[in-house]
């Protein structure tokens, strides 16, 4: 286990703790009610529409917050050299070495229907990805900072031979 996934299963943990803690103390300090429903029910009506509200100034904020750093949307890096790549079925047709700590941006385009351009790094793990679409040119911005074998993988179920579409490159 890497110190990331320990940090995912210590952050899991505890959030798992603290909801059994608060369950508890709900559970200790609830007690039969003698009220009746036509008084219960208002009253939680009340308490929904406030937790509806809380939750949506909350979802704004960190909407407004978070905007920002939005990775969607912004022009990939222009200045880096540029790397052809067309998706087919099933297979990709792409350069088979890419230059290492230069900021390179992949022109992604698809031949017949749409594919998944999924960049794997020389553990296996998703680095990057984006969409191959026919007609349009996506354009995805990467930066390898480690020399390798990275291997190409579609994202996205286009026909029966999906499962065997891949393709490598080399970064050095
Ligand atoms: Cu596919």
């Amino acid at each position: 286990m890497n110190s990331h996934s320990a940090a995912i299963l210590v952050g899991f943990l505890l959030c798992a703790g603290a909801i059994l803690i608060a369950m508890c103390l709900i559970a200790s300090t609830t007690h039969d009610t003698t009220e009746p429903q036509s008084v219960v029910q208002p009253k939680g009506y009340r308490l929904r529409r406030g937790w509806l509200w809380a939750l949506a100034a909350v979802a704004i904020v960190a909407f407004g917050i978070s905007l920002a750093g939005f990775p969607y949307g912004k022009p990939a890096e222009a200045d880096g050299p540029h790397f052809k790549v067309f998706a087919y079925q099933y297979g990709f047709q792409m350069p088979p070495r890419i230059p290492v700590n230069t900021a390179v941006v992949f022109d992604v385009t698809s031949r017949d229907v749409n594919h998944g351009f999924g960049i794997y790094d020389p553990t296996n793990h998703l680095m990057s990805q984006v969409q191959a679409m026919p007609g349009y040119v996506n354009h995805l911005a990467v930066t390898f900072t480690a020399k390798g074998h990275y291997t190409v993988r579609c994202l996205e179920y286009c026909g029966i031979a999906h499962a065997a579409m891949q393709e490598g490159f080399d970064v050095q």
